[in-house]
C-alpha cells in the first residue's frame, strides 16, 4: 500500500526536487486549500489526484491531526445571488449553499466538527458512505438531533471511493428545500489510470421562490420555478473550462424533489459510476444524456476532443427556464396588441405567453417589467444574441490553447466556414429543394 508520502514522490515524478517536495508536503499536511488559479502543469501534479473544482463553490479546507483529517461545518443561514437580481435567503454551511466540498482519499481516518447556527435542530448524514451506523447522522435514530449551538462530532475511515454527498437527516422537507446539501468527495488510493484532467461537481436543485420573494418555499411538493446548478442560475453559473482533449469528468448529485436528465452538446459521456460504485468497463455505455435520479449521483467521463462552446443543460425545457417563465396565461396564437400593457396597469408584473411564443419576450429581456427580486424566463446573453435559458445551463468551453484554467477565454472563434449562415433570398433557387 502506498503511503500518501509516496504517492506525492510518485507524483512529481522526475521533478521531484528537496524544495519541492517539502513545499508538497507542508501543503498536504497543514491547513489545504485547494486553489484552483495554479498554471496547468503544476494543477496536476501536485496531488495523486486531480482536485475537484466545485463551479460557483469550494472546497472544504481541513487540519490534520495526529493522521486524521479533521474539517468543520457550521450548518447557518445563508445569502446566496442566484443571478444578478435575485438574492435568496436560503440555509447552508459555512455560508454556502451548496456547502463546501469534502475531499479525502480512500483509506483517510476523518473527523467531521457539525456545529448547529441554526434556530432549529438538524444532523448529518453522509450519504452513501460505508460507516458504523452510530455515524449515520439520523436523528432520532442512530444520535440525538444537533440542537442550537451544539457541535458533534463524526469520525471514521474511509473505505471506498466515488461520489457522496452530505445533508441534514432531520426536518428534511425544510433543510433540504432551503438548500443544506453538499459534496462528499473520496478518491482512490491508487491514482487513477488513465488520469481525471478536469472533476467538476455540480448539485442538482430545484426551489420554489414565488416572485417577489426571498424565501423558498418549502411547503411546495411539484411547482418549483428555480432549477439551479450549484445554488446559481443561467447566466450566473460558472462556465467548465477544458483544454481540447482534456479527460474530462462530470459529477452530479441530486437532492432535489425531481430527476434530471442532464444533456451535453457535441460530446459523448460515458457514465462510470454512481453513489453505489464504480461500473466496471464493459458495463459503460455512452450518451448524450444522463438521468440523474433523486437522493442519487452519477460520475460521467468524456474527452473533449471538440473545441468550442458547447451547452450543457437539464433537458427538462422549463428547467432551463426561471421563475417568469412557469404558469402564465397561455395565449399563443392569440392577437395581444397592447393587451398586456393594460393589464399591467392593474396587476403589475403581469406577463402572458407571447402570441408566436416566448422568444417574443426575450427581444425585450432587458426592460421586461417583472416582481422585485424575480429573475425573467430567460436572460443570458452570446456572442450572436440572446440566449433564451436560464435556470440549469450553462457552456462547456473547449479550447485548444489555455494559460490556466481559471482564465475565461471569452466566446469561440469559430474558424471560417464552419458557423451556420443566413442564405440570402436570390440563393435559394442553388438548391435542390427550393428549385420547385
Ligand atoms: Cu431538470
Amino acid at each position: 500500500m502506498l503511503t500518501r508520502r509516496q504517492m506525492i514522490i510518485s507524483a512529481l515524478g522526475s521533478i521531484a526536487g528537496g524544495a519541492l517536495l517539502k513545499k508538497a508536503n507542508a501543503a498536504a499536511t497543514k491547513n489545504e486549500v485547494h486553489s484552483h488559479s495554479m498554471p496547468l502543469a503544476q494543477h496536476q501534479s501536485r496531488r495523486p489526484y486531480t482536485p475537484v473544482v466545485t463551479p460557483n463553490g469550494s472546497t472544504l479546507p481541513y487540519e490534520m491531526k495526529n493522521g486524521v483529517k479533521e474539517f468543520h461545518l457550521i450548518a447557518e443561514p445563508v445569502e446566496r445571488e442566484f443571478a444578478p437580481g435575485m438574492k435568496v435567503k436560503c440555509w447552508g454551511y459555512n455560508g454556502q449553499t451548496p456547502g463546501p466540498t469534502i475531499e479525502a482519499v480512500e483509506g483517510d481516518r476523518v473527523r467531521i466538527l457539525v456545529t448547529n447556527k441554526l434556530a432549529e435542530h438538524t444532523s448529518i448524514h453522509w450519504h452513501g458512505i460505508f460507516l458504523p451506523n452510530g455515524m449515520d447522522g439520523v436523528g432520532g435514530l442512530t444520535q440525538p438531533h444537533i440542537k442550537p449551538g451544539e457541535t458533534y462530532v463524526y469520525e471514521f475511515t474511509l473505505r471506498q471511493h466515488g461520489t457522496f454527498m452530505y445533508h441534514p437527516h432531520a426536518d428534511e422537507m425544510v433543510q433540504l428545500a432551503v438548500g443544506m446539501m453538499g459534496f462528499f468527495i473520496i478518491h482512490p488510493q491508487k491514482p487513477e489510470n488513465p488520469r481525471i484532467d478536469r472533476d467538476f461537481a455540480i448539485m442538482l436543485h430545484t426551489w420554489a421562490i414565488h416572485p417577489g420573494t426571498y424565501r423558498p418555499d418549502p411547503a411546495v411538493m411539484l411547482d418549483f420555478n428555480i432549477f439551479s446548478f450549484n445554488s446559481k442560475v443561467f447566466p450566473a453559473v460558472d462556465h467548465l473550462v477544458v483544454k481540447t482533449n482534456d479527460r474530462v469528468r462530470i459529477r452530479i448529485a441530486n437532492l432535489s424533489m425531481d430527476e434530471h436528465p442532464i444533456h451535453i452538446h457535441g460530446h459523448a459521456y460515458r457514465i462510470t459510476a454512481t453513489d453505489g460504485g464504480q461500473i466496471p468497463k464493459a458495463g459503460q455505455w455512452p450518451e448524450t444524456t444522463v438521468l440523474v435520479p433523486v437522493g442519487a449521483t452519477r460520475d460521467v467521463e468524456f474527452i473533449a476532443d471538440a473545441p468550442g462552446d458547447w451547452a450543457f443543460h437539464c433537458h427538462k425545457s422549463h428547467h432551463t427556464m426561471n421563475a417568469m417563465g412557469h404558469d402564465i396565461p397561455n395565449t399563443l396564437g392569440v392577437n395581444q396588441k397592447g393587451l398586456e400593457n393594460k393589464i399591467r396597469k392593474m396587476i403589475p408584473g403581469y406577463m402572458a405567453m407571447g402570441e408566436s411564443g416566448m422568444a417574443e419576450h426575450a427581444e425585450h429581456v432587458d426592460h421586461m417589467p417583472g416582481p422585485k427580486n424575480t429573475l425573467p424566463m430567460m436572460m443570458g446573453k452570446g456572442p450572436f444574441g440572446n440566449i433564451e435559458m436560464g435556470g440549469m445551463f450553462t457552456v462547456v468551453k473547449v479550447r485548444d490553447y489555455l494559460k490556466s484554467y481559471d482564465e475565461d477565454p471569452g466566446w469561440y472563434d469559430h474558424p471560417k466556414g464552419t458557423v451556420a449562415y443566413r442564405l440570402k433570398r436570390q440563393e435559394l433557387k442553388k438548391y435542390q429543394s427550393f428549385s420547385g
